[in-house]
């Protein structure tokens, strides 16, 4: 027994100790230290598989999207589970750089359930570029770039495993790129398919979705770094082609004027859009162009006010609005929930966190804290009557101002809100971020905050970052010292395994540093 506990503690005194801060903020203190890393441990597990509100591996199996984004929530945690589960994911992805939806992890097969009736489509037009997104950011925690060269096989049920076609993971990633590439629509912009991350909003025909086109940019600008830091300039100036082409057509076709549309027709209306009357703006449809660095700064910042100005509300951002007040087949399953609840308006708390790195990429730091306090359950004690759901894991969604029932979480535990708001609390508030070439110190804070401390380990070796903002400025890093020696700009070289390093950052007003 005492042995149990012993072991049971000494894995989680590992697992949490790869990060913990000390800011002027208890609640966002107690969620980073301790229970938002428990709950992506969690998520990495069980995927969306079985839970109170879920049916387990029976029914749906473990999805390919939402595991990729489970993997980038624990890496730093357990790189060696988070490496065995990306070798599962990368066989289920199929030979044209698509991905499986979803595979039942003990036989390995996929789940070929209800998107693949007769005659519907199956493909999703985002999962595969997830991969890339987990692989590189294994690869950036790790420094283990071997893994870009294991043979692992390509998805094929009706092919015994020995016989499927296998090639390295880096060929996994670059078919990955193809996809969205050669499957696009009357605007060149990528195909919806079945469904992007909003697995509702199914339409008919060769849709286009925006968000496919910015998670696409995105993976690009993964690939483009990976390439360039294995010297494989070619490759890399080939794929920066490619980003400027998809940033062209999503700023010729897509600009609404105050926000990007969120979704093409097959016909070619826009859906997102100020022509609409109701679905008017979607969240997402903001924030990965300002991800994926396809929006100008001016776009950027005129599409995040928006997003301020229509959908935020005191108790998150809901993913759209208006919400749909009757069922239409032609737009699928996001018609049939009542406005303001799921993917129907209501605040679905996975898609907050990207608002969030999306303002902290614009230098917002009051902003972008405002927006993780909004939805932080460890702030929740005074609204817990309302709110419901315990108070130290994400809810998958909290119903919207729309709904009679406004501020009541649902579905707690289950939700890539885990993994997202942990990058987004870590990576971009703290701005402590893992790169090819070192760790990144690029915090984003509210500007009342004069000082704040990181403990993170990068690669076996230990950090002590110690930032002060005496100038009380949300962003900008004016002077960095490794072990008490000024370095330019802002990026820590890795150190040896096992050595403890201290720096200290002094923030100050300098134009920020790009994403
Ligand atoms: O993106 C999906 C996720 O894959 C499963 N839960 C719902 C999300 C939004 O539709």
């Amino acid at each position: 027994m005492d042995e149990s506990f012993a072991k049971l503690k000494a894995f989680w005194d590992h697992y949490l100790g790869q990060l913990q801060c000390q800011t002027p903020d208890a609640a966002f203190d107690s969620m980073v230290n301790i229970h938002n890393p428990r709950q992506c441990h969690t998520t990495f597990n069980w995927s969306r598989s079985l839970s109170l509100y879920q049916l387990g591996y029976g029914a749906r199996g473990m999805g390919f999207r939402d595991s990729t984004q489970d993997v980038m929530g624990a890496v730093a945690s357990i790189p060696n589970e988070a490496k065995v589960l990306l070798r599962k994911l990368m066989s289920v992805q199929n030979p044209d750089g698509s991905a499986m939806h979803q595979f039942f992890p003990l036989t390995m097969e996929a789940n070929e359930g209800d998107s693949r009736e007769e005659g519907t489509k199956h493909t999703y037009g985002d999962d595969h570029l997830w991969g890339v997104l987990a692989v590189c950011a294994y690869i950036k925690e790790t420094g283990d770039y071997g893994f870009l060269d294991e043979a692992t096989t390509y998805y094929d049920k009706c092919l015994p495993v020995e016989q499927r076609e296998q090639a390295p993971i880096l060929d996994h990633l670059l078919r990955a790129m193809n996809y969205p590439k050669e499957n696009v629509g009357q605007h060149g912009l990528p195909l919806l398919g079945f469904a992007d991350w909003n697995d509702t909003v199914n339409l008919p025909g060769d849709a286009e979705s925006l968000f496919n086109a910015n998670l696409y940019g995105t993976a690009l600008r993964e690939l483009i770094a990976l390439l360039r830091h294995l010297g494989k300039d070619e490759s890399a100036d080939a794929f920066e082609k490619d980003w400027q082409v998809m940033r062209e057509r999503v700023n010729t076709h897509a600009w609404d004027g105050a926000w990007y549309v969120r979704y093409f027709k097959e016909n070619g209306e826009p859906i997102g859009s100020k022509s609409n009357e109701e679905g008017k703006i979607f969240t997402n449809g903001q924030s990965w162009p300002v991800i994926s660095g396809f929006a100008s700064e001016e776009r950027a910042k005129t599409a995040l006010d928006s997003v301020n100005e229509h959908l935020n509300t005191l108790n998150g951002i809901q993913l759209s609005g208006p919400g749909y007040t009757r069922y239409d087949p032609e737009k699928g399953g996001v018609t049939s929930y009542p406005p303001g609840a799921k993917e129907n308006g209501g605040i679905f708390l996975h898609s907050n966190p990207w608002v969030m790195i999306a303002e902290t990429m614009l230098g917002n730091g009051d902003r972008a804290f405002q927006y993780y306090n909004q939805i932080n359950p460890a702030a929740k004690n005074d609204s817990i009557d309302s709110y419901e759901i315990e108070p130290y894991c994400y809810a998958q969604n909290i119903l919207g101002d729309e709904h009679p029932q406004f501020g009541l979480g649902r579905n707690s535990w289950l939700s890539g809100t885990a993994s997202w708001t942990y990058q987004a609390a870590t990576q971009y508030i703290l701005g402590v971020r893992p790169s090819h070439e070192g760790l990144i110190i690029d915090p984003c804070v509210p500007k009342a905050w004069d000082q704040f401390m990181v403990v993170r380990k990068f690669r076996g070796a230990t950090y002590r970052i110690q930032i002060r903002n005496p100038e009380q400025v949300c962003k900008g890093i004016a002077e960095l010292k490794v072990d008490g020696v000024p370095i330019e700009g802002n990026c820590v070289p890795p150190a040896p395994s096992g050595t403890s390093i201290s720096v200290e950052a002094i923030m100050g007003s300098v134009a920020p540093v790009p994403a």
